[in-house]
């Protein structure tokens, strides 16, 4: 049997998407920056016009989910970091605002098969979200290691599964067609539906070279 376990150090030909709530943006902006130091220190390009990371504002974390999962559903990233900063008012908004950022968060990752980085501060005051936000420590730093950790152990478990709906491989037409997308359909529990039906569905999948960036 194997053990799985991400590792921090081969970093080459990974590829993030960072979401980032410009709500409270004294805040999400210190977030963002924690989050670059940590993967451009661990060999990432963070620079938006490179080929590791690409960058997407909304107008505050309620609106993480929904373009976290899109970009997921591209096939195109290791992994999506949401970043947001709920903080308490005077009304029970952050109560709604916050219930729906994190089941959504989760939800974009279960639906995609891509980790999706819970990277939403949930405080009581604006003094406690910036103490996480640089003036103690810097949350933005842990979530790029998160995202680090979790793209780096789902390609060990995919690797591992030669699963046509899970591997890196997804999504290729060549791969689709290919007789080893066959042998592994055939290996892994999908023999069930007739082979034809399973290529269609991957075909149906975006070209990630038509994928709109971010710049
Ligand atoms: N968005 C945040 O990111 N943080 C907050 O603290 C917040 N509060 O408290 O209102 C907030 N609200 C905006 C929300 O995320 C949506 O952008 C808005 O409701 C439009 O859908």
């Amino acid at each position: 049997m194997a053990i799985f376990e991400g590792t921090f150090a081969q970093t080459d030909g990974l590829r993030f998407a960072i979401v980032v709530g410009r709500f409270n943006d004294l805040v999400t902006g210190k977030l963002l920056e924690g989050c670059q130091d940590c993967l451009k220190r661990h060999g990432i390009d963070v620079n938006p016009q490179g080929t590791q990371t690409d960058y997407a504002w909304v107008p505050g974390a309620f609106e993480l989910p929904l373009v976290a999962r899109q970009l997921a559903m591209s096939g195109r990233y290791d992994a999506v970091i949401c970043l947001g900063a709920v903080i308490k008012g005077q009304t029970p908004h952050f109560d709604y605002v916050s219930a729906e950022v994190s089941k959504g968060i989760a939800a974009a990752g279960f639906q995609t098969g891509v980790p999706v980085v819970f990277g939403v501060l949930t405080t009581d005051t604006m003094q406690q979200a910036l103490e996480r936000a640089g003036i103690k420590s810097n949350l933005g730093w842990e979530y790029g290691m998160s995202a680090l950790e979790m793209a780096s152990l789902m390609r060990q478990v995919k690797g591992a599964m030669p699963n046509p709906y899970t591997n890196s491989d997804y999504g290729n037409p060549d791969y689709a067609n290919s007789a080893a997308a066959n042998s592994a359909i055939s290996s892994t529990g999908h023999h069930t539906l007739p082979a034809s039906t399973v290529i269609t569905k991957i075909n149906q999948i975006p070209d990630p070279n038509r994928i709109r960036r971010f710049d």
